[in-house]
């Protein structure tokens, strides 16, 4: 049966990545983002493989994800995979140094944008008894590193939340899944550093970093097990990344 996959972030790194390789294996697409012309740039190549939709909104705008999401076609309305894609680091700094409009961001898009989006999705799943819903997590939702503070509190967040959907969403048939990337070589790091495409590129400079395509043949694998079979939770590194500051660089 053909399936249809909702993504967050779909427009760049994971999300984008992912939504490629579902096209290719035949997986209807809602396109998620908050960049109308990439969303349409993905929707006109990937409606070659498969057919898309897209819809253009902020995951952190309660009342915009809510109503966006609701004015889905009715060909579109029944999502049987959820990938909770969209997600950012902002500045990376002491504690005591941070910038409270990046930590609200953080929190905002990372953790609020996940429940937000997730409630209006999962009531159609439990209706169904039927769904999957796969949370992007991080490395930064397993362990604390210098200067990560609140990213890694929020990604810690959506560790919390997948355990959380897990237990309650378990009598309705639904299957929760988090992946935990290290060091993805996309734009997360330009972003953390704002535009600091120098300072980014170090992040990944000396060794071969994980690639957006790499999470998105994993997430693939964890959508594809037969039903019956649910990846609880994938932590997933570089091989050159030991934990989360040790890097066996050139
Ligand atoms: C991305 C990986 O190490 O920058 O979430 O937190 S890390």
């Amino acid at each position: 049966m053909i399936k249809t996959a909702f993504i967050t972030g779909a427009t760049s790194g994971i999300g984008k990545a992912t939504a490629e390789l579902f096209a290719k294996n035949n997986i209807r697409l809602i396109l998620c983002g908050r960049r109308t012309e990439r969303l349409e740039k993905l929707k006109q190549e990937l409606s070659k493989l498969t057919e898309v939709t897209t819809l253009q909104f902020d995951v952190s705008k309660r009342e915009e994800v809510l109503s966006t999401i609701k004015s889905l076609p009715e060909n579109f309305k029944q999502i049987d995979i959820l990938i909770n894609n969209a997600g950012n680091a902002h500045g990376l700094s002491t504690i005591q140094d941070g910038d409270m409009d990046d930590w609200d961001a953080m929190l905002d898009i990372n953790v609020k944008g996940l429940l937000y989006v997730s409630k209006a999705i999962i009531p159609q799943m439990t209706a169904r008894n039927s769904g999957f819903i796969v949370n992007i997590g991080s490395i930064a939702a397993k362990e604390v590193y210098p200067n990560g503070n609140v990213y890694c509190a929020s990604k810690h967040a959506v560790n919390a939340l997948n355990k959380a959907m897990r237990i309650d969403l378990n009598k309705h048939n639904i299957r929760v899944s988090a992946i935990h990337p290290g060091a993805v070589e996309t734009e997360f790091s330009d972003i953390r550093f704002k535009g600091d495409t120098e300072k980014a590129k170090t992040v990944y400079a000396g060794y071969k970093a994980l690639q957006a395509e790499d999470i998105a043949d994993i997430i693939h694998f964890v959508v594809t097990r037969p039903y019956h079979v649910n990846i609880e939770d994938l932590v997933v590194y570089p091989t050159a990344q030991a934990t989360p500051t040790i890097l066996n660089r050139d």
